[in-house]
């Protein structure tokens, strides 16, 4: 509560995209806006959907639940309800509900007066999303391309794309994403653990300045990044982790058919060899 009061300072009208004043209020904690208003109804449609889907069966075990995009034959056309057409339905209620919830939080930064940095690295998760079931599916000419929405069949999804190109792992722009993506731990961890070090000491021990922090990393390897730079950091390898993973799978099929191993032979080609 006492943390409600204090947020009162900050909720500011105005700053919407949208809507004007039409829902620019909140509901308890929650900012609403036309584009919360937008969300809930993308995915209620979208969860509702999913309901029915799996209410047709064949189970209801959690784990289950299937709901598979369209045959190929039906290309990018609209699929029968039950063949397919719920998954397009879900595709665009759930594309509407993470377009809707970015502009929210577009409409949050304009009301702070901060900069669009959330919404922006958010976008680049949408991005890999569509990338996946629209992108990729029409320039493959099918929706069929897209990966069903359930727990363990969308695992199954990526395996069998992945041995579609016979080794995943030799493809140039996974290794970059997966590279990325150990960064973006490895830096996170370091940064947790040394702010972790010097602000929350134990009961009794007083709290370190952030100099600290910096001394630690110019004493362990000579090169502190820095307060800002740390976060610019890790925005920049999260980001770049997506990014490489969206590029990865939309050449997979429209640009490079064959395994991947293959793609390496230009090495093996080279004219120095010869
Ligand atoms: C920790 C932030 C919180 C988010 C969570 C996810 C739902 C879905 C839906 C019951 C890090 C909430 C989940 C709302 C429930 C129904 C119908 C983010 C955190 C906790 N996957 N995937 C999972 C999604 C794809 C892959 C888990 C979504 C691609 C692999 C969860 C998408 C590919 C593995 C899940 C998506 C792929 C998983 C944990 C969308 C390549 C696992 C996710 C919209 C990207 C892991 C059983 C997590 C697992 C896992 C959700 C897309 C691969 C169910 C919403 C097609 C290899 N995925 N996924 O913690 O245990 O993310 O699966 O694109 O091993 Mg997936
Ligand atoms: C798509 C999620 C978007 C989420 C959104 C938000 C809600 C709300 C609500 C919690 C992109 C959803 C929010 C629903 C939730 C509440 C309240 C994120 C998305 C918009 N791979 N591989 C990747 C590794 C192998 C293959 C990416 C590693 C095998 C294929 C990443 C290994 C084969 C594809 C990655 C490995 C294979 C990928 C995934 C190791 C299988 C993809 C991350 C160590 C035999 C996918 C864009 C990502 C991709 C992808 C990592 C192995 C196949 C780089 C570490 C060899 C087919 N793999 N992979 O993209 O690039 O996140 O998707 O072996 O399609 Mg891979």
């Amino acid at each position: 509560m006492a943390m409600l009061n204090f947020e009162k300072k900050y909720r500011v009208r105005g700053g919407t995209l949208l809507g004007g004043d039409l829902f620019d209020f909140w509901v308890g904690p929650f900012y609403v806006g036309f584009f919360g208003v937008t969300t809930l109804i993308f995915s209620v449609l979208g969860t509702a959907m999913i309901v029915y889907g799996a209410a047709l069966g064949p189970t209801w075990n959690i784990w289950q639940i299937n709901i598979a995009p369209p045959d190929l034959k039906y290309g990018l056309a609209l699929a029968p309800l039950k063949e397919g057409g719920i998954w397009q339905i879900v595709t665009v209620a759930a594309t509407g509900a993470f377009v809707s919830w970015a502009l929210r939080e577009v409409e949050i930064c304009k009301k702070l007066g901060i900069g669009y940095h959330v919404p922006f690295a958010f976008a680049f998760a949408i991005l890999a999303y569509v990338t996946l079931v629209i992108i990729r599916p029409i320039l493959l000419g099918a929706w069929g391309h897209g990966f069903p929405y359930g727990i363990l069949s969308h695992l199954d999804w990526v395996s069998n794309t992945g041995y579609q190109y016979l080794h995943f792992h030799y493809n140039p722009a996974h290794m970059l994403a997966i590279s990325f993506f150990f960064g973006t731990a490895f830096a996170l961890s370091l940064h947790g653990g040394v702010i972790l070090s010097a602000a929350n000491p134990k009961p009794g021990e007083t709290v370190r300045p952030t100099e600290y922090e910096d001394w630690f990393f110019l004493d362990s390897i000579g090169y502190s990044i820095g307060t800002l730079g740390i976060h610019r950091l890790g925005l920049f390898l999260a980001l770049s982790a997506v990014f490489w993973s969206a590029v990865c799978i939309v050449i997979s099929g429209p640009f490079w058919t064959r395994g991947w191993p293959e793609w390496w032979n230009w090495w093996l080609n080279l004219p120095i060899w010869r």
